[in-house]
């Protein structure tokens, strides 16, 4: 199985993100996950890691605005120079914004500060000076993987770090700067329709909102309550697209402590939308943060309800990028996205 992996995601190391209460924790989302993956992929004797094609910013600028992309380029040295709006007085070594847009806010602020916020949605997805490139590696890595797909192999592996799905055509947050899925998936539009099937634990907004509007890219995500859990604002079970995209996007949010039977169950649903949809290939927005160990989620699937996924998902018969999300406990990582992938190998 070809394996795209960039080293350049070490860079994007940052000292910590922000939780309610102004608490400051260690970013879950760190480099360490990369080589609990790796390392099990070596083990696993099928997985052919290699870096990404340079294919450039064009694929990455056909789903996100170019006004954010220059913004991530060039804010940790805007913020490293300019410091917050009182200057260098409380310089920090790492850019998170602490002022939010309102509603029918007027926008296009110049400080670099309202500017992180403007383009931010929430308090995890601090920016360091690795930040963008590890970004657009990782968005190289989906869309390498695309390549393959579209060229015949039966299933690529994009291992992105950052991950994507939270990322919206203007906005970062919940570690996700660019949208991995998302690029592969317009990508892949090119050579007919797409499903994306989002398996992390939290609700993929960004996909969701960057094709809520498309009738040729089909967008299902599978999570946790967004009542009750992160990313709050959006997937739920009533969102469904809008416009030509009505009808083409669905939420499915399950409560704490899904198990594997009642996580198939649903996940039966959802593909069963996806096989009258009849794309032409297939992108998994593939998170371990449902397995029943995560410190981020609270559901209940084990290594092998992931591993039960994984075959549904190749009985499909579609073409099928896979590209990493989340999943936090470093030391089922590997052993799930091996379960995972096993069924493609
Ligand atoms: C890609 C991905 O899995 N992103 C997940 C981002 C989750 N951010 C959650 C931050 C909110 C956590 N609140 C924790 C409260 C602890 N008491
Ligand atoms: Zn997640």
């Amino acid at each position: 199985m070809k394996v795209y992996y960039s080293e350049a995601h070490r860079e994007h190391n940052p000292p910590f993100e922000v939780f309610e209460g102004g608490i400051q924790v260690p970013v879950f989302e760190c480099p360490e996950r990369m080589d609990r993956i790796l390392g099990a992929l070596r083990h696993s004797g099928w997985a052919d890691i290699m870096p990404p094609e340079d294919v450039g910013l064009d694929p990455i600028l056909a789903v996100h605005n170019a006004d954010y992309i220059e913004y991530l380029r060039t804010a940790f040295d805007d913020w490293q120079r300019d410091g917050g709006e009182l200057g260098a007085r409380y310089a920090s070594p790492v850019l998170i914004p602490a002022a939010f847009p309102p509603r029918r806010s007027a926008g296009k602020p110049r400080s670099i500060g309202a500017r992180a916020g403007y383009y931010t949605m929430d308090l995890s997805a601090p920016i360091v000076a690795g930040t963008y490139r590890a970004a657009v590696e990782s968005a190289q890595c989906a869309v390498s993987a695309a390549k393959a797909v579209a060229a015949g192999e039966r299933v690529a592996y994009a291992l992105c770090r950052p991950p994507g799905h939270h990322a919206g055509r203007d906005y970062c947050g919940g570690y996700c700067y660019l949208n991995n899925a998302s690029i592969a998936a317009r990508w892949l539009s090119l050579i007919g329709k797409v499903a994306v099937l989002d398996i992390d634990y939290h609700a993929g907004n960004g996909t969701q909102d960057i094709f809520y509007e498309s009738a040729d890219v089909l967008t299902i995500s599978i999570h946790a309550n967004p009542a009750t859990h992160y990313p709050s604002f959006m997937g739920y079970a009533d969102e469904i697209g809008e416009g030509i995209g009505r009808g083409r996007h669905r939420n499915f949010p399950l409560p704490s402590h899904t198990g594997d039977a009642d996580y198939l169950r649903a996940f039966g649903e959802a593909l069963e939308l996806i096989r009258n949809f009849s794309p032409r290939a297939l992108v998994v927005s593939a998170g371990m943060d449902i397995h029943v160990g995560d410190p981020l989620g609270d559901f209940d699937v084990t290594t092998e309800g992931i591993g039960e996924i994984g075959r549904r998902i190749v009985a499909l018969g579609l073409p099928t990028v896979v590209a990493q999300e989340g999943g936090y406990n470093t030391d089922a990582l590997g052993a799930n996205v091996v379960s995972f992938l096993s069924a493609f190998a």
